[in-house]
Protein backbone atom coordinates (compact mmCIF):
# COMPACT_ATOMS: atom_id res chain seq x y z
CA UNK A 1 0.00 0.00 0.00
CA UNK A 2 1.59 3.47 -0.67
CA UNK A 3 1.53 6.49 1.21
CA UNK A 4 -1.42 8.01 -0.49
CA UNK A 5 -3.52 4.56 -0.10
CA UNK A 6 -2.53 4.63 3.42
CA UNK A 7 -3.56 8.55 4.24
CA UNK A 8 -7.21 8.00 2.36
CA UNK A 9 -7.62 5.13 4.33
CA UNK A 10 -6.57 6.80 7.58
CA UNK A 11 -9.21 9.73 7.09
CA UNK A 12 -12.03 7.56 7.67
CA UNK A 13 -10.37 5.10 10.71
CA UNK A 14 -13.05 3.69 12.80
CA UNK A 15 -13.19 5.99 15.92
CA UNK A 16 -12.41 9.22 13.32
CA UNK A 17 -13.33 12.02 11.56
CA UNK A 18 -12.52 15.24 10.06
CA UNK A 19 -13.90 18.70 10.88
CA UNK A 20 -14.16 20.67 7.99
CA UNK A 21 -12.72 24.64 9.07
CA UNK A 22 -12.18 25.53 5.78
CA UNK A 23 -14.80 28.10 5.51
CA UNK A 24 -14.09 30.93 2.55
CA UNK A 25 -13.62 34.37 3.91
CA UNK A 26 -17.53 35.36 2.73
CA UNK A 27 -18.82 32.33 4.48
CA UNK A 28 -16.72 33.24 7.88
CA UNK A 29 -18.10 36.35 7.78
CA UNK A 30 -21.93 34.92 7.58
CA UNK A 31 -20.69 32.21 10.44
CA UNK A 32 -19.58 35.31 12.63
CA UNK A 33 -21.82 37.90 11.96
CA UNK A 34 -24.73 35.49 13.13
CA UNK A 35 -23.67 35.60 16.43
CA UNK A 36 -22.61 38.89 16.46
CA UNK A 37 -19.14 38.96 16.64
CA UNK A 38 -17.23 41.54 14.44
CA UNK A 39 -15.64 39.90 11.01
CA UNK A 40 -11.89 40.51 11.00
CA UNK A 41 -8.72 38.40 10.84
CA UNK A 42 -8.22 37.94 14.85
CA UNK A 43 -11.68 37.09 15.07
CA UNK A 44 -11.69 34.12 12.76
CA UNK A 45 -8.03 33.08 13.98
CA UNK A 46 -9.53 33.16 17.75
CA UNK A 47 -12.63 30.66 16.15
CA UNK A 48 -10.10 28.06 14.68
CA UNK A 49 -8.30 28.30 17.85
CA UNK A 50 -11.32 27.71 19.95
CA UNK A 51 -11.45 24.16 17.83
CA UNK A 52 -7.84 23.58 17.60
CA UNK A 53 -6.91 23.90 21.26
CA UNK A 54 -9.63 21.90 22.82
CA UNK A 55 -8.56 19.12 25.05
CA UNK A 56 -8.76 15.74 23.15
CA UNK A 57 -9.49 16.62 19.76
CA UNK A 58 -7.19 13.93 18.34
CA UNK A 59 -9.16 11.21 20.05
CA UNK A 60 -11.89 11.62 17.67
CA UNK A 61 -10.19 14.00 14.49
CA UNK A 62 -8.76 12.36 11.58
CA UNK A 63 -7.66 15.29 10.08
CA UNK A 64 -9.19 18.97 9.76
CA UNK A 65 -9.40 20.54 6.49
CA UNK A 66 -8.37 24.27 6.74
CA UNK A 67 -8.69 27.37 4.67
CA UNK A 68 -6.07 28.61 2.94
CA UNK A 69 -5.88 32.26 5.72
CA UNK A 70 -5.76 29.44 8.61
CA UNK A 71 -3.42 27.43 7.19
CA UNK A 72 -0.55 29.95 7.93
CA UNK A 73 -1.76 31.53 10.89
CA UNK A 74 -0.64 29.96 14.54
CA UNK A 75 -2.41 29.91 17.74
CA UNK A 76 -1.51 32.36 20.62
CA UNK A 77 1.29 30.94 21.91
CA UNK A 78 3.25 31.35 18.69
CA UNK A 79 2.64 27.88 17.33
CA UNK A 80 1.53 27.11 14.02
CA UNK A 81 -1.59 25.96 13.42
CA UNK A 82 -0.88 23.24 11.17
CA UNK A 83 2.19 22.43 13.91
CA UNK A 84 -0.34 22.02 15.92
CA UNK A 85 -3.27 20.12 14.67
CA UNK A 86 -0.04 17.57 13.77
CA UNK A 87 1.28 17.17 17.57
CA UNK A 88 -2.19 15.99 18.72
CA UNK A 89 -2.07 13.41 15.50
CA UNK A 90 -4.14 15.34 13.30
CA UNK A 91 -4.16 15.16 9.75
CA UNK A 92 -3.91 18.98 8.16
CA UNK A 93 -5.94 19.60 4.87
CA UNK A 94 -6.82 22.08 2.12
CA UNK A 95 -9.46 23.59 0.70
CA UNK A 96 -7.73 24.25 -2.77
CA UNK A 97 -10.86 25.51 -4.81
CA UNK A 98 -11.80 29.00 -4.53
CA UNK A 99 -15.66 28.97 -4.28
CA UNK A 100 -18.39 28.64 -6.69
CA UNK A 101 -19.70 30.66 -9.14
CA UNK A 102 -22.98 31.37 -11.39
CA UNK A 103 -22.37 28.97 -14.38
CA UNK A 104 -23.33 31.22 -17.52
CA UNK A 105 -26.67 30.44 -19.72
CA UNK A 106 -27.59 28.11 -16.79
CA UNK A 107 -29.41 29.92 -14.29
CA UNK A 108 -29.40 28.50 -10.79
CA UNK A 109 -26.47 26.40 -11.52
CA UNK A 110 -22.63 26.57 -10.34
CA UNK A 111 -19.44 25.66 -11.48
CA UNK A 112 -15.94 25.81 -8.98
CA UNK A 113 -13.37 28.19 -9.32
CA UNK A 114 -9.53 27.95 -8.35
CA UNK A 115 -7.47 26.15 -11.76
CA UNK A 116 -5.64 29.52 -11.82
CA UNK A 117 -2.41 29.38 -9.74
CA UNK A 118 -3.78 25.71 -8.82
CA UNK A 119 -0.25 23.80 -9.24
CA UNK A 120 2.09 26.63 -7.42
CA UNK A 121 -0.35 26.80 -4.59
CA UNK A 122 -0.33 22.79 -4.14
CA UNK A 123 3.04 22.66 -4.29
CA UNK A 124 3.04 25.59 -1.22
CA UNK A 125 0.87 23.59 0.80
CA UNK A 126 2.74 20.34 0.41
CA UNK A 127 6.08 22.40 1.55
CA UNK A 128 3.44 23.94 4.32
CA UNK A 129 2.59 20.32 5.86
CA UNK A 130 -0.95 19.67 4.10
CA UNK A 131 -1.51 15.66 3.47
CA UNK A 132 -4.85 15.97 1.99
CA UNK A 133 -6.85 18.72 0.17
CA UNK A 134 -10.39 19.33 -0.67
CA UNK A 135 -12.15 20.51 -3.86
CA UNK A 136 -16.10 21.39 -3.91
CA UNK A 137 -18.56 21.52 -6.38
CA UNK A 138 -22.32 21.93 -6.07
CA UNK A 139 -25.16 20.36 -7.90
CA UNK A 140 -28.73 22.06 -7.25
CA UNK A 141 -31.79 20.01 -7.59
CA UNK A 142 -34.68 22.07 -9.67
CA UNK A 143 -37.28 21.26 -12.55
CA UNK A 144 -34.47 21.48 -15.39
CA UNK A 145 -31.69 21.07 -12.64
CA UNK A 146 -29.20 19.35 -12.91
CA UNK A 147 -28.04 20.09 -16.69
CA UNK A 148 -25.98 18.02 -18.36
CA UNK A 149 -23.68 21.19 -18.87
CA UNK A 150 -23.48 21.32 -15.30
CA UNK A 151 -22.76 17.76 -14.08
CA UNK A 152 -19.96 17.54 -17.29
CA UNK A 153 -18.07 20.35 -15.95
CA UNK A 154 -18.15 19.46 -12.62
CA UNK A 155 -16.94 16.25 -13.79
CA UNK A 156 -14.08 17.23 -15.76
CA UNK A 157 -13.09 19.67 -13.08
CA UNK A 158 -12.77 17.02 -10.44
CA UNK A 159 -11.13 14.83 -12.29
CA UNK A 160 -8.11 17.29 -13.35
CA UNK A 161 -8.40 18.39 -9.46
CA UNK A 162 -7.88 15.30 -8.03
CA UNK A 163 -5.15 14.30 -10.93
CA UNK A 164 -2.72 17.16 -10.28
CA UNK A 165 -3.13 16.49 -5.78
CA UNK A 166 -2.04 12.63 -6.80
CA UNK A 167 0.46 14.03 -8.84
CA UNK A 168 2.23 16.55 -5.86
CA UNK A 169 1.75 13.57 -3.48
CA UNK A 170 -1.12 14.58 -1.85
CA UNK A 171 -4.57 12.77 -1.17
CA UNK A 172 -7.89 14.50 -2.80
CA UNK A 173 -10.93 14.85 -1.27
CA UNK A 174 -13.73 15.31 -3.97
CA UNK A 175 -16.95 17.16 -2.91
CA UNK A 176 -19.73 16.86 -5.38
CA UNK A 177 -22.69 18.46 -3.14
CA UNK A 178 -25.59 17.56 -4.17
CA UNK A 179 -27.83 20.47 -2.61
CA UNK A 180 -30.21 19.97 0.34
CA UNK A 181 -32.30 23.52 -0.54
CA UNK A 182 -35.16 22.74 -2.40
CA UNK A 183 -38.50 20.13 -2.25
CA UNK A 184 -37.35 17.37 -3.90
CA UNK A 185 -38.39 14.40 -3.12
CA UNK A 186 -35.65 11.86 -1.45
CA UNK A 187 -35.91 9.42 -4.71
CA UNK A 188 -35.30 12.63 -6.99
CA UNK A 189 -31.83 13.09 -4.71
CA UNK A 190 -31.15 9.69 -4.96
CA UNK A 191 -31.03 9.80 -8.87
CA UNK A 192 -29.76 13.18 -8.89
CA UNK A 193 -26.74 12.24 -6.75
CA UNK A 194 -26.05 8.54 -8.36
CA UNK A 195 -26.08 10.51 -11.42
CA UNK A 196 -23.36 12.49 -10.05
CA UNK A 197 -21.04 10.35 -9.02
CA UNK A 198 -21.72 8.28 -11.87
CA UNK A 199 -20.39 11.24 -14.00
CA UNK A 200 -17.57 12.02 -12.00
CA UNK A 201 -15.76 8.64 -11.35
CA UNK A 202 -16.22 7.91 -14.72
CA UNK A 203 -14.08 11.18 -15.52
CA UNK A 204 -11.90 10.41 -12.35
CA UNK A 205 -11.22 7.12 -14.26
CA UNK A 206 -10.40 8.67 -17.80
CA UNK A 207 -7.55 11.46 -16.33
CA UNK A 208 -5.67 8.25 -14.81
CA UNK A 209 -6.91 8.86 -10.81
CA UNK A 210 -5.58 6.35 -8.53
CA UNK A 211 -9.27 5.73 -6.95
CA UNK A 212 -7.56 3.99 -3.82
CA UNK A 213 -5.67 7.02 -3.09
CA UNK A 214 -8.83 9.52 -3.06
CA UNK A 215 -11.35 10.58 -0.16
CA UNK A 216 -15.38 11.20 -1.61
CA UNK A 217 -16.92 13.90 0.49
CA UNK A 218 -20.43 13.06 -0.50
CA UNK A 219 -23.97 14.51 0.61
CA UNK A 220 -26.53 11.94 2.53
CA UNK A 221 -29.26 10.76 0.29
CA UNK A 222 -32.78 13.10 1.67
CA UNK A 223 -35.78 14.83 0.67
CA UNK A 224 -35.28 18.36 0.38
CA UNK A 225 -35.50 21.04 3.48
CA UNK A 226 -38.36 22.60 2.26
CA UNK A 227 -40.14 18.84 0.90
CA UNK A 228 -43.77 17.86 2.62
CA UNK A 229 -42.31 14.67 3.30
CA UNK A 230 -38.90 14.53 5.07
CA UNK A 231 -36.80 11.62 5.09
CA UNK A 232 -36.61 9.44 7.99
CA UNK A 233 -32.58 7.98 9.19
CA UNK A 234 -33.81 4.47 7.62
CA UNK A 235 -34.75 5.77 4.58
CA UNK A 236 -31.33 7.93 4.43
CA UNK A 237 -29.46 4.83 4.86
CA UNK A 238 -31.19 2.81 2.11
CA UNK A 239 -31.22 5.34 -0.26
CA UNK A 240 -27.62 6.56 0.65
CA UNK A 241 -25.95 2.92 0.45
CA UNK A 242 -28.06 1.80 -2.88
CA UNK A 243 -26.59 5.17 -4.48
CA UNK A 244 -23.47 4.26 -3.63
CA UNK A 245 -23.21 0.80 -3.95
CA UNK A 246 -24.55 2.11 -7.44
CA UNK A 247 -21.96 4.60 -8.70
CA UNK A 248 -18.43 4.43 -6.26
CA UNK A 249 -15.90 1.91 -7.51
CA UNK A 250 -14.97 -0.56 -4.49
CA UNK A 251 -11.38 0.37 -4.82
CA UNK A 252 -12.17 3.62 -3.01
CA UNK A 253 -11.17 3.57 0.54
CA UNK A 254 -13.15 6.77 2.58
CA UNK A 255 -16.32 7.95 2.36
CA UNK A 256 -17.01 11.10 4.36
CA UNK A 257 -20.64 12.98 4.93
CA UNK A 258 -21.02 16.75 5.15
CA UNK A 259 -24.01 18.12 6.92
CA UNK A 260 -25.43 20.44 4.17
CA UNK A 261 -27.51 22.22 6.59
CA UNK A 262 -28.97 19.04 8.69
CA UNK A 263 -29.85 19.86 11.84
CA UNK A 264 -26.92 18.25 14.20
CA UNK A 265 -29.23 15.97 15.91
CA UNK A 266 -30.18 14.81 12.27
CA UNK A 267 -26.56 14.81 11.02
CA UNK A 268 -25.93 12.57 13.96
CA UNK A 269 -28.49 10.09 13.67
CA UNK A 270 -28.63 9.83 10.20
CA UNK A 271 -24.59 9.04 10.28
CA UNK A 272 -25.22 6.42 13.16
CA UNK A 273 -27.42 4.50 10.92
CA UNK A 274 -25.64 4.38 7.69
CA UNK A 275 -22.57 3.05 9.61
CA UNK A 276 -25.22 0.39 11.11
CA UNK A 277 -26.42 -0.92 7.55
CA UNK A 278 -22.92 -0.26 5.71
CA UNK A 279 -22.11 -3.72 4.08
CA UNK A 280 -20.02 -1.60 1.65
CA UNK A 281 -16.11 -2.09 1.35
CA UNK A 282 -15.73 1.49 2.33
CA UNK A 283 -15.02 2.88 5.28
CA UNK A 284 -17.83 5.76 5.97
CA UNK A 285 -17.40 8.08 8.14
CA UNK A 286 -17.96 12.42 8.72
CA UNK A 287 -16.78 15.68 7.48
CA UNK A 288 -18.68 18.29 9.10
CA UNK A 289 -18.57 21.55 9.46
CA UNK A 290 -21.93 23.42 10.39
CA UNK A 291 -23.00 19.96 12.82
CA UNK A 292 -19.77 19.92 14.85
CA UNK A 293 -19.11 23.67 15.47
CA UNK A 294 -22.33 25.15 15.06
CA UNK A 295 -23.81 24.69 19.00
CA UNK A 296 -20.09 26.17 19.81
CA UNK A 297 -20.49 28.83 17.69
CA UNK A 298 -23.85 29.78 19.42
CA UNK A 299 -21.91 30.10 22.97
CA UNK A 300 -18.65 31.58 22.14
CA UNK A 301 -20.48 34.71 20.40
CA UNK A 302 -17.03 35.97 19.60
CA UNK A 303 -16.08 36.58 23.49
CA UNK A 304 -12.88 35.25 25.07
CA UNK A 305 -14.40 34.27 28.41
CA UNK A 306 -16.86 31.77 26.61
CA UNK A 307 -14.13 29.24 25.17
CA UNK A 308 -13.91 26.92 27.55
CA UNK A 309 -18.14 26.71 27.32
CA UNK A 310 -17.97 26.38 23.86
CA UNK A 311 -14.76 24.08 23.69
CA UNK A 312 -16.85 21.63 26.37
CA UNK A 313 -19.51 21.53 23.77
CA UNK A 314 -16.93 20.91 20.81
CA UNK A 315 -15.72 17.92 22.06
CA UNK A 316 -19.16 16.36 23.30
CA UNK A 317 -19.90 17.43 19.89
CA UNK A 318 -17.17 15.03 18.60
CA UNK A 319 -17.95 12.33 20.73
CA UNK A 320 -21.60 12.05 20.09
CA UNK A 321 -20.23 12.07 16.21
CA UNK A 322 -17.32 9.56 16.19
CA UNK A 323 -19.87 7.24 18.25
CA UNK A 324 -22.69 7.43 15.56
CA UNK A 325 -19.64 6.74 12.66
CA UNK A 326 -19.12 3.51 14.78
CA UNK A 327 -22.80 2.83 14.41
CA UNK A 328 -23.27 3.14 18.61
C1 LIG B 1 -20.78 21.82 2.25
O1 LIG B 1 -19.85 22.47 3.00
C2 LIG B 1 -18.76 21.69 3.49
C3 LIG B 1 -19.16 20.89 4.69
O2 LIG B 1 -19.78 21.75 5.63
P1 LIG B 1 -21.19 21.38 6.28
O3 LIG B 1 -20.96 20.15 7.11
O4 LIG B 1 -21.52 22.59 7.10
O5 LIG B 1 -22.15 21.16 5.15
C4 LIG B 1 -17.62 22.65 3.84
O6 LIG B 1 -16.40 21.97 3.93
C5 LIG B 1 -17.53 23.76 2.83
O7 LIG B 1 -17.00 23.26 1.65
C6 LIG B 1 -16.65 24.85 3.40
O8 LIG B 1 -17.29 25.36 4.53
C7 LIG B 1 -16.33 25.96 2.42
O9 LIG B 1 -17.48 26.45 1.83
P2 LIG B 1 -17.48 27.88 1.07
O10 LIG B 1 -18.91 28.02 0.64
O11 LIG B 1 -17.10 28.89 2.08
O12 LIG B 1 -16.54 27.81 -0.08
Amino acid sequence: MNNLHEIARDLAVPGKGILAADESLKTAKKRLESVGAEDNEENRRMYRELFFTADGIGDYLSGVILFDETFWQKSSDGTPFVKLLESKGVMPGIKVDMSTAPMPNFPGEEFTQGFDGLAQRLEKYVEGGAKFTKWRNVIRIGDTMPSDMNLREMAIGMAHYAAAVQAVGMVPMVEPEVLLEGSHTIEQAEEVTTKTLQRMFEEIKNYNVDVAGLVLKSSMVLAGDKAPKQSTPEEVAEATLRTFEASVPEEVPSIVFLSGGQTTQQATDNLQVIAQKNNGPWQISFSYARALQGPSLTIWAGKSENIPAAQEKFIERLKETAAARDGK
